[in-house]
């Protein structure tokens, strides 16, 4: 048997030119040639960690080369990779930790001394740091090790990787993602999207997302191209960069944003073959705006932490705004009633999913992971579509109650609980309303027990260590009582519309 780690598909895929370029980052270029010895120092010095396959390793640390280096280590070492977010705080953190229970923890350095008592106390024992100038313990280590040749035997059904996604009931499940997961929807993207040697990849996206370090940065590997990696989205530097690159992937805040700059057009977007928009819906406003400044249509697409990316617009036929286009090649998909029954075309209802890119559930939450299947292995996505008799899939709404700010996900709830044991607070709702530059903005409505001062400052204050900063409220309502249906429920559809006035 072939052995099944996404790593040796990518290595079988690295340009045999010894000057090809894997990253070009802010602060060091690392060239494909260099991808093997430096993956494999950090290999080297995770299994003198005591990592073996089937171990989980925590990153927490600022974008660089360093950190997506780490991450192909993992993938060698058949470890099991956990990236969280750099937004996330120490209650956040402490939750992780005792949910996984990672065998290494990589830190950045200045967080190195409470990520080691968090970690101490849940029984990880193994801290190390990465800093994004080559500095930290992990860096030092590796200079003094030789590096690992190896790539661990996996099968196509072992975990390459665990990301975190919240939930309706607040606390965050771990998906679990294995290398056939991620290998099939990476060649699938691969071949829809068309890469073609030559390919250059502007990479602005966070990399502890799927978007960033899945779908960027596996199309890019199995193309073997340039990546130019800028460490965090500016707008400026993206039009910069632009001219140099064929493809551009990002959350529809990327396109507004570059709408704002009066450099942006046709011009800079002449040489970019691809502007990709994920993650949140696109407004078709933006969509049109671009094609009339560009030249060229965004082609959008739609994705799941659960199960990578489900459909896409077309390459070469119409991309249409305000739709996410058709279910991606081996990817089965079909819209349904509450009973998983396929409704009418045309007809709203819940997406469903099945194929090679959807998960192999939440880590040690089998009951959770059994209520978001059907019997026939259909993935209930939550999300209220669409599908007309071609097969082309519009996103309509969200039987979820979920918030995306910016690309990224808050469950109102997770904010909601935090919020209601604020002093003053009697109880609170949380909404997204609708935003120019973020899709959507975290807003809370609070009713006031009239024990202590509510404001935003004081609840951002109240929130700063436990709730990342993506997820706190970007405005605050006071109200006298929150409006209720007949079964006592929260009506959140009447804040909407009382309180959702674009800003
Ligand atoms: C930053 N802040 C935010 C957000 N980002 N607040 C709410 N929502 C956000 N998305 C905070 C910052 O901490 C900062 O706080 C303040 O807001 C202003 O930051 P700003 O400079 O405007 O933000 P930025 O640094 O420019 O970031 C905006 C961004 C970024 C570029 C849109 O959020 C981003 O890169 N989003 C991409 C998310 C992503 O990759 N999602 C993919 C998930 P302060 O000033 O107080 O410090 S994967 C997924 O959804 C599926 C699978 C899929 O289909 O892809
Ligand atoms: P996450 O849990 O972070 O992976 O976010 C997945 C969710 O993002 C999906 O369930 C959708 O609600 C949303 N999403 C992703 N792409 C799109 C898109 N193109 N249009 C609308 N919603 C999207």
């Amino acid at each position: 048997m072939t052995n099944q780690n996404l790593y040796t598909v990518f290595q079988q895929r690295f340009p045999a030119d010894p000057e090809a370029v894997f990253l070009q980052g802010d602060r060091r270029t690392v060239k494909y040639a260099a991808v093997d010895e430096e993956s494999g120092r950090f290999l080297a010095v995770l299994k003198a960690c005591g990592v073996v396959p089937g171990d989980r390793v925590f990153m927490q640390v600022e974008k660089s080369a360093e950190a997506v280096l780490l991450y192909l280590a993992c993938l060698r070492a058949g470890a099991v990779f956990v990236p969280l977010n750099t937004g996330y705080t120490g209650s956040e953190i402490e939750y992780f930790l005792s949910n996984t229970r990672p065998k290494v923890f990589v830190c950045r350095p200045d967080d190195a001394r409470s990520i080691a008592q968090l970690a101490g106390r849940a029984g990880v024992d193994k801290v190390l740091s990465l800093g994004v100038d080559g500095d930290g313990t992990l860096m030092a280590a590796a200079r003094r090790v030789q590096p690992d040749r190896s790539v661990a035997a996996c099968d196509a059904g072992d975990l390459a990787a665990i990301l975190y996604t919240s939930g309706t009931t607040g606390r965050s499940k771990g998906a679990m993602l294995t290398h056939d997961n991620l290998l099939s929807n990476g060649l699938v993207l691969h071949e829809y999207w068309q890469w073609e040697p030559g390919d250059v990849l502007l990479h602005a996206l966070p990399i502890f997302h799927v978007h960033g370090l899945f779908v960027a940065l596996h199309c890019a590997l199995l193309n073997g191209s340039r990546i130019i990696f800028h460490d965090t989205f500016d707008a400026n530097r993206v039009l910069q960069d632009l001219p140099n690159a064929t493809v551009l992937m990002g959350v529809p805040t990327f396109y507004v944003r570059l709408l704002e700059l009066d450099g942006f057009g046709r011009d800079a977007s002449a040489n970019v073959r691809l502007f990709i928009s994920g993650s949140a819906p696109l407004l078709a406003e933006t969509f049109t705006a671009f094609e009339a400044r560009a030249g060229q249509p965004i082609l959008e697409r739609y994705g799941m932490t659960e199960a990578g990316m489900m459909t896409s617009n077309p390459y070469s036929g119409p991309r249409v705004p305000g739709t996410v286009g058709f279910a991606l090649p081996g990817v089965a998909a079909r819209v349904a009633d509450d009973a998983g029954q396929e409704v009418e075309r045309g007809t709203v209802g819940v997406l469903e999913v099945r194929g090679p890119n959807v998960f192999a559930g939440y880590w040690e939450m089998p009951e959770k992971t059994a209520d978001e299947f059907r019997d026939d292995g259909f993935f209930i996505t939550g999300d209220l579509a669409t599908m007309d008799a071609d097969g082309r899939v519009t996103i309509v709404g969200r039987a979820k109650d979920l918030v995306i700010s910016g690309g990224y996900n808050v469950y109102p709830k997770e904010v909601e609980e935090q919020l209601d044991l604020m002093p003053g607070v009697k109880e609170s709702c949380v909404i997204g309303v609708p935003d120019r530059d973020l899709g959507e903005a975290v807003t809370a409505i609070v009713v006031p027990d009239g024990t202590a001062e509510v404001s935003l400052g004081v609840a951002q204050a109240f929130l700063v260590e436990k709730l990342a900063k993506f997820k706190q409220p970007k405005s605050l309502i006071v109200v006298d009582e929150l409006p209720r249906n007949t079964m006592g429920k929260v009506q959140k559809k009447s804040l909407r519309e009382q309180f959702g006035a674009a800003s």
